[in-house]
């Protein structure tokens, strides 16, 4: 794939770059994206429609259920290439922030180390009523486990639709966006907020953006650079033509 000589300049040069990734950053990984039609059992629902608080509310073992089917799903899951890119990316660069919304935590798997997860990490399990993380829990298929402390409901460690992000990793994620010289959107619908806002919030400050997705978005038109494609191959041939590797 050819890049334009004006980005690998600016990468070369840059001293700080921010990066959101969405699902599509890890489909390659063999994980579903939000938009894809849900598999088996659960084909039947919209994400939307079992991750928010309403949905635990009334029907908490349904959600649980649904939770502990992805989480198995993502023990069987590794990084691609577009992950391990993105940690050669950050060793290259002085001040490199990763911003994602994905909750499978294969960022970090893969080796990168400043990373924000906005919308949570799906590994760790913490109490609805009183937040005591959980490091193990009951087995039982006809419940959902509860908390040993106060015997709460447990729940994912996710943010569900209608619940605030995590105040710190927001305002970071905002800060590292506003600051970048280049901001990439990658794997990413630009659907969701106030995530999608990030790279609008560069944008402004003067930031290069770039998208890598497969398709276009609306980000796509106000980006100065969109590949369209797959991110675990694009990303390893950016490395390639900008630092050598
Ligand atoms: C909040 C964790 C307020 C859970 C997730 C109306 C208008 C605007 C906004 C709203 C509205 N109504 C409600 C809202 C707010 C709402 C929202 O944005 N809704 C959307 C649907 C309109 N947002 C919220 O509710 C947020 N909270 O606003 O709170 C508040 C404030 C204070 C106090 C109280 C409340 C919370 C949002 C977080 C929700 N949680 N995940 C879980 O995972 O179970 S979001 C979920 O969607 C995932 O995190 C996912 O990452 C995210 C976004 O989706 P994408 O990552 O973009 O994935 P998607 O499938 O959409 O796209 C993948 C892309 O990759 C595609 O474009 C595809 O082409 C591309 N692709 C595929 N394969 C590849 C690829 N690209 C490259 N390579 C490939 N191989
Ligand atoms: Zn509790």
């Amino acid at each position: 794939m050819e890049f334009p000589a004006e980005l690998i300049r600016f990468l070369k040069k840059a001293d700080r770059v921010s990066v959101l990734t969405g699902a599509g950053a890890s489909q390659e990984s063999g994980l579903r994206t939000f938009r894809d039609a849900q598999s088996g059992l659960w084909a039947q629902y919209k994400p939307q429609d079992l991750a928010s608080p309403e949905a635990f509310a009334s029907d908490p073992k349904l959600v649980w259920d649904w939770y502990a089917w992805r989480r198995e799903a993502i023990k069987g899951v590794r990084p691609n290439p577009g992950h391990y890119a993105l940690v050669e990316m950050e060793n290259r660069t002085p001040s490199f922030t990763l911003i994602t919304q994905n909750v499978d935590g294969l960022h970090r798997f893969a080796g990168s180390r400043n990373v924000l997860e906005l919308h949570g990490n799906i590994l760790r399990v913490r109490c609805a009523d009183c937040g005591t993380f959980a490091e193990e829990w009951g087995d039982d298929t006809e419940s959902v486990p509860r908390c040993g402390k106060c015997n709460g409901l447990l729940r994912p460690d996710v943010v569900w639709f209608g619940e605030a992000l995590p105040r710190a990793e927001l305002e970071s994620a905002v800060v590292a966006a506003r600051q970048s010289q280049v901001f990439f959107s990658i794997g990413t619908s630009g659907v969701v907020q106030p995530a999608a806002a990030l790279a609008h919030a560069a944008r402004n400050n003067g930031s290069v953006v770039v998208e890598i997705n497969a398709e276009p978005t609306p980000l796509t038109p106000k980006a100065d650079f969109a590949f369209h494609g797959k991110s675990g191959e694009i990303l390893p041939e950016l490395v390639k033509a900008v630092w050598g590797i």
